[in-house]
């Protein structure tokens, strides 16, 4: 773990109760551990077991994010909410619908009811996939969504900066490249975050004031990036880690063609995934 502190000075956590979707999932399972000393009590929750609470500072609740009226019992309470549940792949639109489009909508109308004031949301680089793994680009270029859950993405950052707009929920909105523990392909290369770099990013986007709705590109200090998180200097996040102690496994591997989806666009092989169901 790096070195930042996720509790105050005096060792006291700095929030309530946070909540944590998404938890049995392979992020959940990082970030479980991790963000614990951050809150005095951690609520863990998914659709997928989650053994039981480990320890007296962890409540587990399961649920299913596309039931509005348990979202709304789950967000109960709680003082922040880092929201990773949902559908993690490309998929036909109704799954999406259901956990990811449903699910962000029953996660703010929670979050407003029960006067949760900010949002860490898992987004995607799925939301820019479309764009030329030639073009650097920041937070404010066009939105090219490389599938319906790229555009589940892209429709959760509108719901946070309406939610943030109409009823100041403050909200991080972290386009998370790979975070996987090493990179096992060229593309990630460049989209590598690594868990420590996912730490810290969380971490600052639970605890910097004043964040409104920040849109961040979540990848490490890797070589190539295609990536400009100057906007959202604020939360000061500065990764680690970078891609290239992997660089040399990674390149044994047998060349990418040209025609590779993966060599072509930021967001690889997502861009020709689909249609499902003809
Ligand atoms: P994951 O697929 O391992 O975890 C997602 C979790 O959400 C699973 O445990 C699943 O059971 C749960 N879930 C799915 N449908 C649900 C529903 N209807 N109700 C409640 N829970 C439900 O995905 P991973 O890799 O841990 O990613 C976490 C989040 O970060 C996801 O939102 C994903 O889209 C996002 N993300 C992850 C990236 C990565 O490289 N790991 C890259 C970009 C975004
Ligand atoms: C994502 O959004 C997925 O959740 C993750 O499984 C990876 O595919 C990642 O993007 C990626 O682009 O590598």
């Amino acid at each position: 773990m790096s070195e930042h502190s996720h509790s105050a000075p005096t060792g006291v956590p700095r929030l309530g109760r946070l909540l944590l979707t998404g938890a049995a999932g392979g992020l959940g399972k990082v970030l479980r551990e991790r963000l614990k000393p951050l809150a005095r009590t951690l609520r863990v929750s998914d659709i997928a077991a989650l053994g039981d609470a480990l320890g007296p500072h962890e409540e587990v609740v399961p649920c299913d994010l596309a039931d509005k009226q348990a979202v709304d019992a789950l967000l109960a309470g709680c003082d922040a909410v880092v929201h990773l549940g949902g559908v993690s792949v490309e998929r036909p639109f109704e799954e999406i619908l259901e956990a990811n489009i449903q699910g962000i909508f029953h996660v703010y109308e929670g979050a407003r009811r029960h006067g949760v004031k900010r949002v860490v949301f898992a987004s995607s680089n799925h939301v820019i996939g479309f764009h030329k793994q030639s073009e650097r680009i920041d937070a404010t270029a066009p939105r090219r969504p490389d599938g319906y859950y790229g555009l589940s993405k892209s429709f959760g950052e509108d719901v946070a900066q309406f939610y943030f707009d109409r009823y100041g929920i403050e909200t991080v909105s972290i386009r998370i490249g790979s975070s996987f523990p090493e990179p096992t392909n060229r593309r990630m290369l460049s989209t590598w975050l690594s868990y420590d770099d996912l730490t810290q990013l969380v971490e600052k986007a639970l605890l910097t004031p004043d964040v409104k709705h920040t849109i961040v590109y979540g990848a490490s200090a890797n070589r190539d990036l295609w990536w400009d998180n100057r906007a959202a200097s604020h939360l000061g996040f500065v990764p680690k880690d970078s891609s290239e102690p992997f660089r040399a496994k990674v390149e044994s591997q047998p060349p990418m063609a040209p025609t590779d989806p993966n060599a072509i666009y930021q967001g690889g092989a997502f861009t020709a995934q689909g249609p499902f169901g003809d």
